[in-house]
């Protein structure tokens, strides 16, 4: 199924997901080619009236930090109550640098800002619903008040905050592209695989950037 160009379209979105210091080569939990897809991204954003940007925002001793948890180290996988839950360095601090959008991502027209990941006990990988799979952010709701029908995500990282917007964007009956060539993974233990399978599954649609944007 192919996209129409009509990306100024008020019905859709363009969720730009945590494009932030942190994430980029340099940063605390570094995804490979992060800084490469923010030209992308930026020549992305140009076309869509409606650009939302999410951001990982955590506060000091964060659950989801390694260094919470004495004796555990960053990508080991713990029991949470609320599910199993990757462990990361510490990033994305609320106020740090890390957590700044990168400085050359560039979408003045960004309408929203969705910080998550504020809860000291509960991480939240999506830019919808936290990882005790009830607590909202309240971004479905926003966009279903703008009449917005279908969503495009684009940012970092594929296989973890990206793949969970989608997923949750499904689940709350959106009509979810993923733009793979505006994205990078971390891939973490098979991550980024069992990723694309499930939003395969959900019925997310993957496309290439070309299919959105004209021609130069
Ligand atoms: C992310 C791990 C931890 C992401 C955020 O943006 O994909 N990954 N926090
Ligand atoms: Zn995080």
């Amino acid at each position: 199924m192919a996209p129409d160009l009509n990306n100024d379209s008020p019905d859709r979105a363009l969720l730009v997901i945590d494009v932030q210091n942190d994430f980029i080569p340099g940063g605390a939990l570094p995804v490979t080619g992060g800084d490469q897809i923010v030209p992308l991204i930026n020549r992305i954003a140009g076309g869509f009236r409606n650009v939302v940007q999410a951001q990982d925002w955590h506060p000091a001793g964060h659950a989801s930090f390694a260094s919470s948890h004495p004796g555990r180290k960053p990508f080991e996988v713990i029991e949470l109550p609320y599910g199993p839950q990757v462990l990361w360095p510490d990033h994305c601090l609320q106020g740090s640098e890390g957590a700044l959008f990168h400085p050359l991502l560039n979408i003045p027209h960004t309408q929203l800002i969705v910080r998550k990941g504020g809860n000291p006990a509960v991480d939240s990988y999506s830019a919808f619903t936290e990882a005790d799979q009830k607590t909202t952010t309240g971004l479905a709701g926003y966009l279903q008040e703008k009449g917005i029908s279908t969503v495009y995500v684009v940012g970092l990282a594929l296989d973890f905050c990206v793949a969970w917007t989608a997923l949750h964007a499904r689940g709350k009956g959106f009509v979810t592209y993923v733009v793979l060539d505006a994205c990078r993974a971390i891939d973490s233990d098979g991550s980024l695989e069992r990723a694309m399978a499930e939003m395969q599954e959900a019925g997310v649609i993957f496309i290439e950037s070309r299919q959105l944007l004209v021609a130069p």
